[in-house]
């Protein structure tokens, strides 16, 4: 049995809050994070302590009985890893809400955006069995992209597929991109999910962006990659002597690493 501060997958958690930090992308409580534990990762960890039960309606049927480890409301990603029993804790999801097993000691809650997770991960494992991670925060240049970029997705995908060669073959299946919402609400959460049914990525315009994956590093992976050509077209768009990859180019590397892209985005 391993104390859950001392589990490999929650050490993996905080070293990653902490470089999301670093980068400049969770400033103070920004950012949020959830992962759905295997059975065997359940079976490792120490959760002697009394469940305590939250109820919360609509529950995702497919999500029922996971165990998902996920951040607390107002953590702040600087701080994480050297408070983890406080800045994290254990759900198990359950028929009418869900239970807190171990960790947000002192009081602590899960994220406000917890619903939001709960039904990502929900539409996600109907496309994907191996999906396990949902990932947000406010990666700057993406943000910044979403204030001098149109806000259609097709538009938006075909313009990052075109800046790093890269970006077609890490997220064939494009982008969703979301007008500004309200945050922490159902009606958010909603619209992510119905997003994350075709793509992996959400961008929530003047807020930050989303990712799904198989593990921590894969969501973190597809995030990093966004962002990077989002940082190009930042430092480009508006002193271009060049127009970037093209739409026979993007055929070109599709046809060499095998890759379906999303339809309807490359002409021709
Ligand atoms: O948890 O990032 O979107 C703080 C946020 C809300
Ligand atoms: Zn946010």
């Amino acid at each position: 049995m391993t104390q859950f501060a001392n589990h490999d997958a929650v050490k993996e958690l905080g070293e990653l809050t902490f470089t999301m930090w670093n980068m400049g992308w969770d400033e103070k409580n920004g950012g949020n994070i959830s992962y759905i534990l295997s059975e065997e990762e359940v079976s490792e960890i120490d959760f002697s302590h009394e469940p305590v039960f939250i109820e919360l309606q609509n529950i995702p049927i497919n999500l029922i009985g996971k165990h998902i480890m996920i951040t607390a409301s107002g953590s702040n990603f600087r701080l994480v890893r050297d408070n983890i029993v406080e800045t994290v804790g254990i759900i198990r999801v359950e028929k009418n809400g869900y239970s807190i097993l171990v960790g947000f000691q002192n009081g602590n809650k899960p994220t406000s955006e917890i619903y939001m997770h709960l039904l990502s991960h929900s539409a996600r494992l109907e496309v994907d069995p191996t999906h396990r991670v949902i990932v947000h925060n406010h990666a700057t240049e993406i943000s910044e992209m979403t204030f001098v970029h149109d806000l259609d997705e097709d538009s938006f995908t075909r313009t990052l597929w075109g800046l790093i060669t890269e970006c077609i073959v890490v997220f064939p299946d494009g982008i969703g991109v979301l007008p500004w919402m309200v945050c922490g609400n159902e009606a958010i959460g909603l619209a992510t999910a119905e997003k994350l049914k075709k793509c992996r990525i959400v961008v929530w315009a003047h807020h930050g962006i989303l990712a799904s994956g198989s593990s921590l590093n894969d969501a973190f992976g597809l995030i990093e990659t966004v962002n990077k050509a989002a940082k190009i077209y930042m430092a480009t768009f508006d002193k271009r002597i060049t127009t970037g990859i093209n739409d026979s180019e993007l055929l070109e590397l599709c046809k060499f690493f095998n890759i379906v892209p999303k339809e309807g985005i490359i002409k021709n």
